[in-house]
């Protein structure tokens, strides 16, 4: 194992679903996260120095997700200069607050907002954000992205080979 670099955190652990998508995809990329269920309204002091004191463990990003009045990513980011990514949760009866009270941080506190759900872009951005300086990251990121390019022209090819109503077929 080797050192943590990416912190998951989630308001509760009911965002686990939605979660555990960015770390499945941390791991496709070798990297080495933490991960905490802990809540902006129900533990903020616990938050808070959670959030000061990811800097010093050595944390260079921070993933954070919450639903509903989702301000967990907000204090979090208010509370450290490490870049923060935020995943608004959304769920089936939710409409977009989660989304809307993430996207709509006043200046002076950045949070990159992801889809809603988008547990595998916010793995995706901190991987890019890694390989700024990370060789060997940076290749296994090219390499990704290679074969999702390769696997659309195949998926491409197969529909024009095969006509619409048999790949529509092939898809059930
Ligand atoms: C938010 O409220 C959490 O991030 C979660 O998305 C939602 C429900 O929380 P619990 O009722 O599971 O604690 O704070």
């Amino acid at each position: 194992m080797g050192k943590k670099v990416v912190s998951i955190i989630m308001g509760s652990a009911s965002d686990l679903d939605i979660m555990s998508e960015a770390a499945s995809t941390l791991e496709d990329f070798g990297i080495d996260y933490e991960m905490h269920a802990l809540s902006a309204h129900r533990t903020p002091d616990v938050v808070s120095t959670y959030a000061k004191e990811a800097n010093k463990r050595g944390i260079k990003i921070i993933i954070a997700g919450a639903g509903g009045s989702a301000h967990l990513a907000g204090v979090v980011a208010a509370h450290t200069t490490l870049p923060v990514l935020s995943i608004p949760v959304k769920r089936p009866d939710h409409d977009h607050e989660a989304l809307w009270s993430n996207i709509k941080m006043p200046p002076g506190i950045p949070l990159a907002t992801m889809p809603e759900n988008g547990g595998k872009n916010a793995a995706l951005l901190a991987v890019e954000i890694l390989s700024l300086n990370d060789a060997k990251l940076a290749k296994k990121y090219d390499d990704f992205r290679q074969k999702q390019h390769d696997k659309v022209l195949l998926s491409d090819k197969e529909l024009s080979n095969v006509g619409w109503k048999q790949f529509l077929k092939g898809q059930k």
